[in-house]
Order: C-alpha cells, then structure tokens, then sequence
C-alpha cells in the first residue's frame, strides 16, 4: 500500500518560509537544483549543503559540507560525534561519497576521527582505492592532518552503561540507531552527487560494518540514471544490494517512488519470517536526473528534508509499506 506524502512542516531560517501543504504529487515535480537527505537532521545538512551550492561550491564539496554538520552534532546520535557506541563502547564510523563520473571513495570501521565524510573523499581523491578500513584508514587520515578525538560523549557513553545491564540488542525502529545521514544532490547542471556517514546501528558488535560504506548498498549513482541511498538496518540493506537496485529500476524508466517502493518490498519478502522483522526498518531516498524524488520505507516513521528554489527545506514524511 503506498500512502500519499504530505509535507509535514518546513525550517529553517535563512532558506524556508513556513508550509503546511496537504497531500499533493509535489514530489513528483522535476526541478534543480535540488538536495534531499534522510531524517530531521536532513534538513540542517540541506541548509549547508544548499548555502554552498548556492555561493559557488562544487557538488562534491556541496555534499561534503552539508553532512559535516551531521557529523559534527552530539545530538544526532547515529552519526559521527555523540553516534551511540558498538557492544564494547566504541564509535566506529562508516561513510562513502560518490561524484558525477563515478570516483567513489569510503572508509569503514573508522576510529577517533570526527569526519569520516571528508576521509573518504580524499579516499576517492587522493588513492587509487575506494575503501580503507580501520587502523589503515585511521594512519590515512592521520597522514592527512586529521586529529584524533574521542567520539564518545558523556551521554552517549551513559547511554551505553544502561544498555549494558541488560545487553538486549533489539534495535529501536526510527530513533537513535536509525539516524544515518545520507544525502543526495542534483546541481544546475544536472550532476549528480552523494553522501553517507553513520555511527552505524547502535549496540553492534564491534568490527560490525553496515550498508552506509557499501557502494551500491548505502549508497549509488549513475550521473545518466539518478541517485539512490539507505537508511535502517544495514544488513537488511546489503543483502539486496539496495541503493544500487534503486538506480538500476529507475534506468528501466521507474519513478523514484516505484523503484523505492519494488526494493522495500523485496527486503520485505525476504526478511517477513526472519528473526529480525520485528525491529527491521529501512527508507530509501531516490532521485532521477530530472530532479524528481521520492522516500519510502518499510515502516512509518522515516522522513526526509527536500531542499530546493520552490520548497525551499521542508522535512517531508516518507511513503511506506506497513
Ligand atoms: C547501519 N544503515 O549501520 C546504518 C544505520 C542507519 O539510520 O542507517 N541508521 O546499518
């Protein structure tokens, strides 16, 4: 069953005017620029990303800038500074960035450092790999003047020290460990670019990677097609190798929406009499290379923040199945 979206409420100083508009096929309309990120936190992201843009940026540095702001926040609590720890309490990050002519870059299992967004770029630009994990990704980003710092925050790790006593890992569906940034962007050119980075789900085991460093998992574009990226339960999206499927059924002439909609209810299919559906939640975020958009997920709750010249930002609630 696919609901209507209706466009819950708008920010943010600066850029938007407040909105309340009922149900409508606004996501349907094609424009650019146009940037969309996952969750509330989206909207701040799209803020940056969008004054980049807007004053002479790359997409690429567009991107990066905006999902830094994410990144940067103690109060997003599945995302780089303040993310909620693994099982040991430990934050590991995982983030990948891709560009218009394919360059990927991604790193994986990352420690002590507060931007993985911009390691992995310099992953994509500065080596001839996509992906560095751990410890090489950590003497990598030292050898590029990033500092280490302790990631942990006193809540988080209060946080932690609770869940301990109990150490039941039922992941709650749509706050705290479901909270990746991932954010696409489609510039005046009609280019495309996009970003992921996460703390991953919280209470992991530790060494446990997710979709968001996984090109063609957490996230994939083809600068002819269109962009897709994920949010929710990581493995859920590996299996499927869900975002780069987006993209494939949207090539195939899809909406954004139907091809959201065909992966989510794969990952249905799959996973209905499995241990883990009762806590399974995953969105996809899509949009083609005419600017048109979706998000769908496999249960309620998953919103995401559509900035553009005509919604200026507005947090917009996701389709879903359930
Ligand atoms: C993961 N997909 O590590 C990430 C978590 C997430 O919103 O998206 N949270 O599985």
């Amino acid at each position: 069953m696919v609901r209507r979206n209706f466009i819950k409420k708008s920010l943010i100083g600066g850029l938007g005017a407040t909105a309340l508009v009922g149900c409508d096929n606004s996501n349907d309309k094609a424009t650019y620029p146009r940037i969309i990120s996952t969750w509330e936190h989206g909207l701040a992201a799209n803020q940056e990303a969008w004054k980049k843009l807007t004053s002479g940026s790359n997409g690429i540095s567009s991107i990066e800038s905006g999902v830094k702001i994410s990144e940067a926040d103690p109060s997003v609590r599945s995302v780089g500074y303040g993310g909620l720890p693994d099982r040991e309490g430990i934050v590991t990050l995982d983030a990948c960035i891709m560009d218009k002519y394919s360059n990927c870059g991604s790193v994986s299992y990352l420690q002590n450092i507060k931007h993985p967004i911009s390691v992995a770029r310099l992953v994509m630009e500065d080596t001839p790999h996509v992906m560095l994990s751990g410890k090489g990704a950590l003497d990598f980003a030292l050898s590029k003047g990033f500092k280490q710092e302790s990631l942990l925050t006193d809540q988080s790790k209060k946080d932690w020290l609770n869940w301990k006593k109990k150490s039941n890992y039922s992941p709650v569906i749509n706050i705290e460990n479901h909270d990746t940034i991932s954010m696409l962007l489609i510039d005046q050119n009609k280019d495309l670019f996009g970003a992921c980075t996460t703390s991953g789900a919280a209470w992991k085991m530790h060494g446990r990677v997710g979709d968001s460093p996984i090109i063609g998992a957490g996230l994939f574009l083809d600068n002819e097609v269109g962009a897709a990226a994920a949010t929710g339960l990581g493995e859920a999206v590996i299996r499927t190798s869900g975002s780069a499927m987006v993209v494939e059924l949207m090539r195939q002439g899809y909406s954004p929406l139907h091809a959201c909609k065909t992966i989510v209810d794969r990952i249905s299919k799959i996973h209905k009499s499995g241990p883990d559906w009762e806590y399974l939640q995953v969105g996809f975020i899509a949009i083609n290379k005419k600017g048109e958009y979706a998000g769908y997920s496999l249960k309620k709750g998953f919103n995401y923040a559509v900035c553009d010249k005509q919604n200026k930002n507005l947090l917009m609630d996701a389709d879903y199945f359930i």
